[in-house]
């Protein structure tokens, strides 16, 4: 008799997770106002074969489908973002049905389906009207926007989503899209020290005045998606677990930090010095307002030691270019991210309820002349993560629920379809979805409840 090996329980959170704009196409359709991704996209250089998401995979039509292949792998929850820009096309004002009307029949196909729906608000695709009228996230006026777009969205969608995440990862569309990356992202402009933690500040003060009216609306459990470093002791000795702690906590001092504990980490201020935010107890208070979960993307580590020498205690320990990684070239191969991630939340910040939304890996898939993709590479990084998690799920730390990225291969961002992500491998000529080795194992997992 074969023995279940790292078994779950029984309300673990199977999921899949998608974005709007790397998988729903029909930009101009139903009203749908631009995102800054649509202006930037049209950029020179911008995107890698100056590609865009202007069909990506048509789940805007497709989406039956789309809920047919989870139900087909026995997932049990879809994590997709609502794009503002089909809501309010200009930012704020009216509101626009038809774009409401597409998310509403996503959401019915979902729960006929029994798949939990599980809503974010912000993927990074700001209404382009609001970089256009006050320059985004420069202004606080966009967190004040921002906030009544969540209401909004939790009127309508509060008691039919199982939860809803305010933000994405906000270093993605803050510090990259402000001039602080190689590898810039939309709006990919050009700003101050000064004026990016203004507008990082403007952000998780959006997530806070978001999670009030979503909390007014009283229907549905609130929180966010973040990328904190995922930082990993390079040993598991106590010197350098508590290293990691505190690395983290520092390292994610202007977004999580203030989220949880209602004040920027004291190295963020001092070391920003003069281009620090400018800000009120007020707002740190409504940046703190209580969350029911907090969702963790973790794709490669950050691996910390104990460091008597740095005036911090810590240091990263970089991964140079021999390190094993995947089809990305910062996606390093660190598995134990799974574990380290909710336990260092869980202990940081006595988090009780925490979900990985997002974790997979790019790998060049071709199909082979059966139209097979054996991507053994993507089903070993998922293995070894899935140990990590449940090794955090075994010790305690909280974890509810795991959503992979992604459902299918999509847009990926300033790489464009050159990198997949998927569990179905999407064939952009004809649309058609192929379930990868990786969806059959996903599935195998997801059915057994257990990794063996
Ligand atoms: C996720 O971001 C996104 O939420 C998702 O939309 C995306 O498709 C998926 O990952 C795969 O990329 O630029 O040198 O600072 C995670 C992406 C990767 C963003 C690491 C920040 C830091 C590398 N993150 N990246 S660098």
């Amino acid at each position: 008799m074969a023995v279940d090996y790292c078994r779950f329980p029984s309300d673990f959170v199977w999921g899949v997770s998608t974005a709007a704009y790397q998988v729903e196409g029909a930009v101009a359709e139903d009203g749908r106002g631009p995102s800054v991704w649509d202006v930037f996209c049209r950029r020179p250089g911008a995107i890698v074969n100056g590609q865009n998401g202007d069909h990506a995979c048509d789940h805007y039509h497709l989406y039956k489908q789309d809920v047919a292949l989870m139900k087909a792998m026995g997932v049990k929850a879809y994590r997709f973002s609502a794009a503002w820009p089909r809501i309010f096309p200009d930012g704020t004002g009216q509101i626009n049905m038809k774009g409401l009307d597409f998310y509403q029949r996503l959401v019915d196909e979902l729960l006929a389906a029994g798949i939990q729906p599980w809503m974010t608000l912000m993927h990074w695709d700001l209404p382009q009207a609001l970089e256009d009228r006050y320059r985004g996230w420069e202004s606080r006026q966009c967190a004040l926007d921002f906030a009544q777009y969540a209401g909004c969205m939790a009127s309508h969608f509060g008691d039919r989503v199982a939860g809803i995440f305010t933000m994405n990862e906000f270093i993605c569309f803050l510090d990259k899209g402000y001039g602080f990356s190689d590898e810039p992202f939309a709006p990919g402009k050009q700003t101050s020290r000064q004026v990016l933690n203004q507008a990082r500040h403007h952000a998780i003060l959006a997530h806070g005045l978001a999670v009030q009216a979503i909390r007014a609306v009283g229907k549905c459990r609130v929180g966010l998606a973040e990328n904190i470093p995922n930082c990993a002791p390079i040993l598991e000795t106590p010197e350098h677990i508590t290293a990691t702690r505190n690395a983290l906590r520092e390292l994610t001092g202007m977004f999580l930090t203030p989220i949880l504990e209602g004040a920027y980490h004291p190295a963020y201020l001092e070391k920003q010095a003069a281009d620090a935010p400018v800000f009120t107890d007020e707002d740190m208070k409504i940046i703190s307002s209580p969350v029911d979960f907090v969702g963790l993307n973790l794709y490669a580590p950050t691996y910390i030691r104990h460091d008597s020498a740095s005036p911090d205690g810590w240091s990263i320990v970089k991964c140079d270019e021999h390190y094993p990684r995947m089809h990305m070239p910062w996606l390093t191969l660190g598995p134990s991210i799974t574990y380290w991630g909710p336990r260092l939340v869980a202990e940081l910040w006595k988090v009780k309820s925490i979900f990985i939304t997002e974790n997979g890996c790019a790998y060049p898939d071709v199909p082979d002349a059966d139209n097979k993709i054996w991507d053994t590479a993507r089903v070993m990084y998922l293995q070894q993560h899935l140990i990590g998690a449940h090794r955090a799920v075994s010790e305690g730390y909280g974890l509810k629920g795991y959503f992979l990225w992604s459902l299918m291969d999509n847009f990926e961002w300033a790489c464009g379809y050159t990198k997949r992500f998927g569990l179905h491998y999407v064939n952009y000529d004809t649309m058609e979805r192929l379930p990868k080795l990786s969806a059959e194992f996903y599935s195998h997992i997801i059915r057994r409840n257990a990794l063996g």
